[in-house]
């Protein structure tokens, strides 16, 4: 016999080979039902490996989230055998489980459409039919790479395996896959998936290697879950803001304009315009003076800053004439320490607030660039506070407070902050420790004392200095930084920047960067997701549409509306095309317009509006004062 320790200490002896499911059917047969798979002294076991030993065994019931992962790996085990019975060519790439799903890469004469998954789909209920058990056995590196001599993919694998380690292979029917394991042991468990979608992936996520095809799936442990997790997919698809930025007309990428180079079409520049004029008059108001300066800079420009030394992998290539070298931009701040610099400053003078709406461009990886949310040419809500050490607590918490009111005016929502610190291990940092100590410190004590919450990450900081990032959660589910506070000790040694104290003496002040609200792409990619589309008031492109119902009798006071909007700003487009009625309002719809104005009888007669609401089914009959001050509070308010 061997003895089985429980999680809550009790112990139970068992014949040994006794595997998990009977370990937990044992107990119960309501724990049995649940039980997907085990830890057994820590190593993941499958529902059917059996444990000859004695072991601390922890069962893994559904409720558990590595239960998914669990039942998720096993997907693709099931999804890569009805792929090799349908196209007997094929060779298996990796197939692990990801949040909430799966893929396997395969390398397959036939090209998979999505027309075939529903194919592969019965297939698999076909198999999950024939109740296969998952069989694990331990063989050699020798044995393993015999048995998959067909396969240069599991080839490769193998190859790269420690002489020595035990590998692990699984049957089930007639498929053998190469697999560490963690399985639900019978393919019977499995019910309830869907295959969602194919791509393209290189080998080895290496783009001089060849491309395989990559299936996407995810599986569940009840049709209920699977129904909620699609539903949950179907509203992201709606939401990505590639597909809403090319129906609404706010932005165009063109592979001969340049990948990763954005085009703001009219919508959405006014709506890129709005924000200016808003974050503009809102830095005003806190102290910001506004400036503006080049895209290009000389080499020696940022050869003294260090980004030439830190930073160059992000630069794009420099540009030569003769004895010249120029630097296109990734930052902005050499050129704010050189204005800085051009004048004497002194304590009185600080903290001096510049802020800029900085074009720069980053060399990202091509693989990395992803509609408007990563870019190569961007427009960042910039500043440099100088500001002297006494001053860094108040300027970074007064930084971080305007950051929460744009966040909030924006209906947006922070996920939580980073403190992103230095790793030593690394070079991309300046290596002066005692500045860097300092720095962290500072930003440290101060979120302690003010009591925000954040992560510390390691290896995050900018080249410079520390930073605390504003992490926001996307409609589709990614974490990405959105505005920036960094203290900065190194480019004010770098650029000798002084000032001259209360004492007559010269000083160090520091710098702290901050980025406001992300650059107006990345933040219009927020925004498009955040919103579906529908912008609020504020910031709608178009905010009124005027639609006359007959060109003939409402056309006159239909343009005399328009007119009125126009002159008190209010961006207002009227309708005149000689379109069916239901046609014109079904455009604005689509259009996601706030405000759509009905002309009509009626509303000529008493010189009344008629309004409906985006995404509101009842008309509204108001005076037109009524209606103006309405739609001019909603935009003053910034509410919807
Ligand atoms: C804040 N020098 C500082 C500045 O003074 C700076 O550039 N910091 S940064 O490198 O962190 O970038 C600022 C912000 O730009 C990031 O927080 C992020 O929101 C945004 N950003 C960075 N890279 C990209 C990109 N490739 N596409 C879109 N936005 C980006
Ligand atoms: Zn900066």
């Amino acid at each position: 016999m061997i003895e089985i320790t429980f999680k809550d200490g009790n112990q139970k002896p068992f014949e040994p080979g006794i595997t998990p499911e009977e370990i937990a059917g044992s107990i119960a047969p309501g724990l049995k039902k649940k039980t997907v798979a085990a830890f057994v002294n820590e190593d993941l076991y499958d529902l059917n490996r059996p444990i000859y030993e004695d072991a601390k065994v922890d069962l893994i019931t559904k409720d558990n989230e590595i239960a998914l992962e669990v039942l998720n790996h096993s997907t693709a085990h099931l999804m890569a055998q009805a792929v090799k019975r349908l196209y007997p060519d094929a060779k298996f790439g990796v197939g692990p489980a990801i949040k909430d799903g799966f893929y396997y890469d395969i390398a397959t004469e036939h090209t998979i459409k999505e027309e075939d998954l529903p194919k592969i789909e019965q297939m698999m209920r076909r198999i999950v039919k024939e109740q296969e058990s998952m069989t694990r056995e331990e063989i050699t590196k020798e044995e393993a790479l015999k048995r998959f001599k067909d396969d240069p993919y599991k080839q490769e694998l193998i190859g790269d395996l420690e002489e020595g380690e035990i590998i692990s292979v699984y049957t089930q029917g007639e498929f053998v896959d190469l697999c560490r394991g963690g399985h639900v042991g019978n393919t019977r468990h499995i019910k309830h998936f869907k295959l969602l979608s194919v791509a393209g992936a290189y080998w080895r996520g290496d783009s001089d290697r060849e491309m395989l095809q990559r299936i996407y799936g995810t599986s569940w442990f009840t049709e209920e879950e699977l129904k909620k997790h699609l539903a949950v997919l179907e509203d992201r698809k709606e939401r990505d803001h590639r597909k809403l930025g090319k129906e609404l007309k706010i932005f165009m990428l063109d592979k001969k304009a340049g990948q990763g180079l954005p085009i703001w079409l009219p919508n959405g520049y006014t709506v890129r315009r709005t924000l200016e004029d808003y974050v503009y008059k809102l830095e005003r108001k806190h102290g910001y003076k506004h400036l503006s300066t080049p895209v290009l800079g000389t080499k020696e420009l940022y050869e003294t800053s260090g980004h030439f030394d830190h930073y160059q992998d992000d630069m794009f290539p420099l540009m030569k004439d003769g004895d010249e070298t120029f630097v296109l931009r990734p930052m902005s701040c050499p050129h704010h320490m050189i204005v800085y610099n051009s004048e004497l400053r002194s304590y009185r003078d600080l903290p001096l607030r510049y802020a800029e709406i900085v074009i720069q461009h980053r060399y990202e990886a091509s693989g990395g660039l992803s509609g408007l949310e990563r870019v190569r040419a961007m427009t960042l809500t910039d500043s440099h506070i100088f500001a002297r050490k006494d001053q860094i607590k108040q300027e970074v918490l007064s930084a971080y407070n305007l950051i929460n009111k744009v966040i909030t005016d924006l209906d947006l929502e922070i996920d939580y902050l980073e403190l992103a610190l230095r790793d030593t291990t690394k070079g991309k940092f300046h290596d002066d420790d005692q500045l860097w100590d300092e720095a962290e410190a500072t930003l440290k004590q101060l979120l302690d004392e003010e009591k925000i919450a954040y992560r510390e990450v390691k290896g995050e900081a900018a080249f410079y200095g520390p930073k605390i990032d504003v992490q926001v959660r996307t409609a589709m589910d990614h974490v990405i930084t959105m505005s920036t506070v960094q203290l900065d000790f190194l480019l004010p040694e770098r650029f000798d920047l002084t000032y001259i104290g209360d004492d007559g003496a010269k000083h160090r002040p520091v710098v702290i960067h901050r980025g406001l609200i992300s650059t107006w792409e990345r933040l219009m990619s927020i925004l498009l997701e955040q919103y579906k589309g529908a912008f609020p008031t504020w910031l709608a492109p178009v905010q009124l549409k005027v639609i006359p119902v007959s060109l003939d009798a409402h056309q006159d006071y239909a343009e005399a509306l328009h007119e009125t909007f126009t002159d008190l700003e209010l961006r207002s487009e009227i309708d005149l095309r000689n379109e069916k009625l239901g046609y014109k309002i079904r455009e604005a719809q689509q259009a996601k317009i706030p405000y759509q104005l009905v002309v009509g009888d009626k509303e000529v007669e008493d010189g009344s509006i008629t309004y409906r609401r985006y995404g509101e089914k009842e008309q509204v009959t108001v005076s037109k004062a009524t209606f103006i001050e309405m739609v001019q509070q909603e935009i003053k308010n910034k509410t919807r």
